[in-house]
């Protein structure tokens, strides 16, 4: 029969007398209004259709279906809503089976949990993230789930809003089966279940009697992770109601849940977020540049960060080369590698095989000429201007003409190192935020001479290890360490004008900060910052205001977690307000005739705040950073702020009429 459409994006044809639902509608086949009036219009069209004995339902190209179009929130609402169709697809008279071929998110994953029979694909992979987004599955995710999976599992990935693969979702009870080809399978499911009472899953049980320690191990670990933020508590709440409710109920209540949250601060925030991520990594114009196959990738230095970004990128598929200085570095780069890539053995982020793999893809060496096979270098070594210029330098003699060097300062000039080479349009910085293998954030530095193609190939391949790249030029400390760098001063001008370190911390962390700034310095030590204060002090402007208290800290062996004693005392490890720390600050005011006064944590907040937004509107202005969502993007994931903000410039502009944070 022909191929016919219901709307622009769902079209159907009938095979084997199953009717082949299609949702093409690109990039990630979202729940547009046009994909549920297209789905609504298919069921109608089968339910009278003699010819037609069920539906399998799928999406085009690598997706099953990316869930409700973000898009759309904050829209006026068209009809059909989608937990419209969801019901219609549950009630349905005819078997229908979803071919699950991609990632079934959010919405899309609330369409298979109603169909009455799941077949998976080898890439598919179900979730419901709507957490992630601030809200809760607004269309029986949270009653369905529980149904087909238990509540300990359901709160753990509601919860969490983490998706599962085909393995796992077998494993689960969600997939009837994997196929190579999900569509022909579901096909021959559907016939199955022809002329048999239809498994509708929202009038299953939810199985009884789990362990209440497991559910509310399972409750804790996931409110252990959300500081802050309301929604997934709330979708936990609504996955335990499906042991008290009716589906009905439950189904109002979650959608009551669903539209007060989709309204809050919270989930503008992430979705601001959301959308800011997938445009940090994106530079007009570049789209145009063609980039280069980057498969060889030179790490120089295996010390902690170089070992990080050896792991992350052999953990992608590549080959990497390791270089040291002399066999005896190299053979202890090694070795930091492979533990690195057995702690992920023991955390099951690896399997055993995988390990080994990469271990053969590993080359480490203290010969420099090996590199000749590196499509791109990447530098690691001491954050020295001379080492990394000498080391430039020697590397335009022994690479191809056509790889990319990347350096991975954190404070020098970029410009300074390419200058240091014959052709400074191969030279892209790549900022890696410790420890490398896990953290996904990367500031990729357009440099003066860096060529588009070159940028181009950095960013693919940051993406490429799973890793978010945020463009960024050249300035001291990129987008991240420069806003840290002010709202450190600003934090440590309030220190001098009456509050303690204690103070600050907590405001932070009651804001959202997994721990305060002073928390933060001293779990980094204090002595790198000390040292480059120490440099400054030549070319410091002798009229701008200096705080001293770190100094003399450091002076006093204070330098952080690592000696035992920084802001705080460490006894038995645990942070403890420290009467030495507080001596040497008031000693401080006492020598700039400074009357402390008192601040209450919103005005901590908002002049925090107020110096992080201050910098950002400069590095704007300088073209540093190229929009504010960067910015937000670079302090939630490199600097603790709190997802669920937005983001310093967001915050902002959020709060512009209030006088406080
Ligand atoms: N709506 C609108 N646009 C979306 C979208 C969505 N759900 N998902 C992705 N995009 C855009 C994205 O902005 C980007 O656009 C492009 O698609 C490619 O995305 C009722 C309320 C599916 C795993 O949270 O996790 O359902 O930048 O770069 O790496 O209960 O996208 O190219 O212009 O991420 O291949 C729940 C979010 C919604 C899924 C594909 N769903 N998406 O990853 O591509 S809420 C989600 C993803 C909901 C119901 C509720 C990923 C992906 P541009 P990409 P990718």
């Amino acid at each position: 029969m022909a191929h016919i459409p219901f709307s622009k994006s769902v079209s159907a044809r009938l095979r084997d007398s199953v009717f082949v639902v299609v949702i093409d509608n690109p990039p990630v086949n979202a729940l547009s209004a046009d994909v549920r009036s297209g789905l609504m219009a298919a069921l109608d069209h089968v339910a009278s259709l003699d010819a037609a004995t069920g539906i399998v339902l799928t999406g085009a190209g690598s997706t099953f279906i990316g869930g409700a179009d973000i898009k759309e929130f904050g829209k006026p609402s068209v009809e059909p809503m989608l937990p419209e169709v969801i019901e219609r697809i549950e009630a349905f008279g005819k078997p229908v089976v979803a071919a699950v071929n991609g990632a079934a998110l959010g919405g899309g994953c609330e369409v298979a949990l109603a169909c009455h029979g799941r077949i998976v694909g080898e890439k598919a992979s179900f979730g419901l993230p709507e957490v992630k987004l601030g809200i809760v599955p607004g269309a029986g995710g949270t009653q369905r789930l529980p149904r087909l999976i238990g509540l300990v599992a359901a709160i753990d990935l509601i919860g969490s809003g983490r998706a599962v693969k085909t393995g796992e979702a077998v494993a689960l009870g969600l997939a009837d089966g994997i196929a190579t080809d999900p569509v022909g399978a579901a096909i021959a499911l559907a016939h199955e279940f022809t002329g048999k009472p239809l498994r509708r899953t929202g009038v299953i049980c939810v199985p009884p009697a789990e362990d209440p320690a497991a559910v509310s191990a399972a409750e804790a670990k996931v409110l252990a992770k959300s500081r802050g933020q309301s929604a997934p508590a709330e979708a936990i709440r609504l996955v335990k109601a499906t042991g008290e409710l009716d589906l009905r109920q439950g189904l109002a209540e979650e959608r009551a849940t669903f539209l007060r949250l989709r309204d809050s601060s919270e989930s503008a925030a992430l979705r601001h977020i959301f959308f800011a991520e997938r445009a940090a990594g994106k530079v007009e114009g570049l789209d145009k540049a063609s980039s280069r196959k980057i498969e060889t990738v030179a790490v120089v230095g295996t010390g902690l960060m170089g070992s990080g970004i050896a792991v992350s990128a052999l953990t992608s598929g590549h080959r990497v080369i390791a270089l040291e200085q002399t066999p005896e570095a190299a053979a202890s780069g090694k070795a930091r590698i492979a533990e690195t890539l057995d702690k992920s053995v023991r955390s099951g982020r690896l399997t055993a095989g995988g390990r080994d793999d990469c271990l053969a893809r590993l080359q480490t060496t203290a010969e420099a000429k090996d590199l000749v096979k590196a499509d791109l270098v990447i530098e690691a070594v001491f954050d020295d201007l001379t080492v990394k210029t000498d080391l430039f330098r020697r590397l335009d003699g022994i690479v191809r003409a056509d790889a990319i060097l990347a350096t991975n300062t954190s404070y020098l000039n970029p410009d300074a190192i390419a200058a240091a080479t014959a052709d400074p349009s191969r030279v892209v910085g790549l900022h890696f935020f410790s420890p490398a293998n896990v953290m996904r954030l990367v500031e990729v530095v357009d440099c003066a001479k860096t060529a588009p193609e070159v940028l181009a190939s950095a960013l693919a391949f940051v993406k490429g290890l799973g890793k978010l790249p945020v463009v960024c030029g050249v300035t001291e400390g990129f987008i991240g360490n420069s806003i840290f760098s002010a709202y450190r001063r600003e934090a440590e001008f309030m220190l001098e004008d009456g509050a303690l370190p204690q103070e600050i911390d907590a405001a932070l962390e009651a804001y959202g900060f997994p721990m305060g700034i002073f928390a933060v310095n001293d779990m980094a030590g204090l002595e790198i910052a000390w040292a480059r204060r120490k440099r400054q002090a030549a070319t410091r402007d002798p009229a701008a205001r200096y705080v001293e208290i770190a100094d003399r800290l450091c002076e006093a062996g204070r330098l952080g977690h690592k000696s035992g004693r920084g802001w705080y005392a460490y006894p038995d490890g645990k942070r403890t307000i420290d009467p030495e720390v507080t001596a040497v600050i008031e000693a401080a005011r006492a020598a700039k005739n400074i009357a402390s006064r008192s601040f209450t944590p919103a005005e901590i907040m908002s002049r925090l705040l107020k110096a992080m937004v201050d910098e950002g509107t400069a590095l704007l202005a300088d073209g540093v950073a190229a929009r504010p969502g960067d910015i937000d993007v670079v302090m939630i994931n490199g600097y603790g702020f709190p997802a669920h903000r937005g983001g310093p410039m967001f915050a902002a502009e959020q709060n512009k009429d209030q006088p406080h944070a």
